[in-house]
């Protein structure tokens, strides 16, 4: 196959920059189609791709297209599991953005259909896998130099969330990038979940706990400490801190100059994940796209995105309950 030709589910903030990376940027893919429950966000899409892109209104039609050899998902999280399932019953690789689904039964049904079927068909848009500074805090801490690590320190920013985001999306759309990160970045499974609410700030909106501190202990015995806040009112800002026996090791701030200005020292910070992950997105889909070539799967798996969501399960369960709640994956 020459060129992957590719459908995009869902036209929205992440599904037209996707696009754009699909059909003009990456090398080896096209965008032939694209479907959204609005008619003005599939044509915004299209636009983006040429007067030959066929539009769809519905998941069954742009799934079945026999032009269609791989489908991209970029609905909402809760939006995942039909588009999905409609791939898998269709023997069409797909990749899907975060989370796989928002809850560990709904991700164990697209494991078990796609085990049925007998081929890795998913991939999940764990993207910080392939953030260049996530790799480099990883291989210092594979290459053992830094000795065992003990405990993690991470930071979720964002400037402000609208009012369709719930306290519970703090841990199905924010936090389930650590979840799995830290579970990869560390090489370990985590146990024990808890969530602490911290004071609420008055830039969220009605309703909404923000911020809130999260707590994994992993099968090792690490500790890893997660606030995410996500009406900072001041950037984008993630950070990662892991403290090891013979040293601490941080995860790398976007390269930006140094100004002195109005007697002032200051330096920029990211508005957002798009420019802040620009290069994870870019590396993750090329990767994506040869290895779908091939017919391989090697990025995140349905496997990877169900055991975030059992984590994502207990951590929900903890926004209520206060405690520390077990978190139990099962056996692969
Ligand atoms: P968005 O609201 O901007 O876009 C979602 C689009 O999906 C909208 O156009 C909406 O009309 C459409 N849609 C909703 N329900 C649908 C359905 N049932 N079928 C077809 N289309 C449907 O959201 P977004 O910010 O683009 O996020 C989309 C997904 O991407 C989410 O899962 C989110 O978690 C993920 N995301 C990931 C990252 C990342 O860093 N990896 C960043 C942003 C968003
Ligand atoms: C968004 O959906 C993303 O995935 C971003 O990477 C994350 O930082 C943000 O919290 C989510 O809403």
């Amino acid at each position: 196959m020459d060129v992957l030709k590719v459908g995009v589910i869902g036209c929205g903030a992440i599904g037209r920059e996707h696009i754009k990376r699909l059909h003009n940027k990456l090398q080896g893919s096209r965008v032939v189609a694209v479907m959204d429950v609005f008619p003005e966000s599939a044509q915004r899409g299209a636009d983006l791709v040429g007067s030959d892109c066929k539009i769809y209104d519905n998941i069954e039609g742009i799934v079945n297209d026999s032009d269609v050899d791989a489908l991209v998902v970029t609905t909402p999280g809760f939006a995942h599991k039909e588009p999905i399932m409609a791939a898998i019953k269709a023997g069409k690789p797909v990749f899907s953005e975060k989370p796989l689904a928002t809850t560990a039964a709904d991700c164990k049904e697209i494991v078990d259909a796609e085990m049925a079927g007998g081929k890795k068909l998913v991939q999940v848009g764990f993207m910080r896998r392939y953030d260049k500074g996530y790799r480099q805090v990883k291989e210092l801490l594979d290459g053992g130099t830094f000795g065992k690590p003990l405990l993690a320190k991470c930071t979720h920013r964002a400037i402000s969330v609208d009012p369709s985001y719930t306290t519970d999306m703090a841990v199905t759309d924010t936090a389930i990038h650590e979840i799995d990160c830290m579970h990869w970045l560390l090489d370990d499974d985590w146990t024990q979940v808890q969530v602490i609410m911290g004071a609420d700030t008055k830039h969220a909106h009605e309703g909404l706990k923000d911020p809130q501190i999260m707590i994994f202990k992993s099968k090792k015995g690490y500790t890893v400490i997660l606030e995410v806040y996500v009406n900072s009112n001041f950037g984008y800002d993630i950070n990662c801190e892991v403290v090891c026996e013979e040293g601490v090791i941080n995860l790398p701030a976007p390269a930006y100059p140094t100004v002195r200005k109005n007697q002032m020292i200051s330096t920029p910070i990211e508005q957002d994940w798009m420019n802040r992950f620009i290069d994870s997105y870019d590396v993750e889909l090329q990767e994506w796209i040869d290895d779908t070539k091939k017919g391989e799967v090697n990025g995140p798996s349905a496997w990877d995105g169900y055991i975030a969501a059992v984590t994502a399960d207990g951590l929900v369960a903890s926004q209520t309950s206060g405690v520390m709640e077990d978190v139990s994956v099962g056996e692969t």
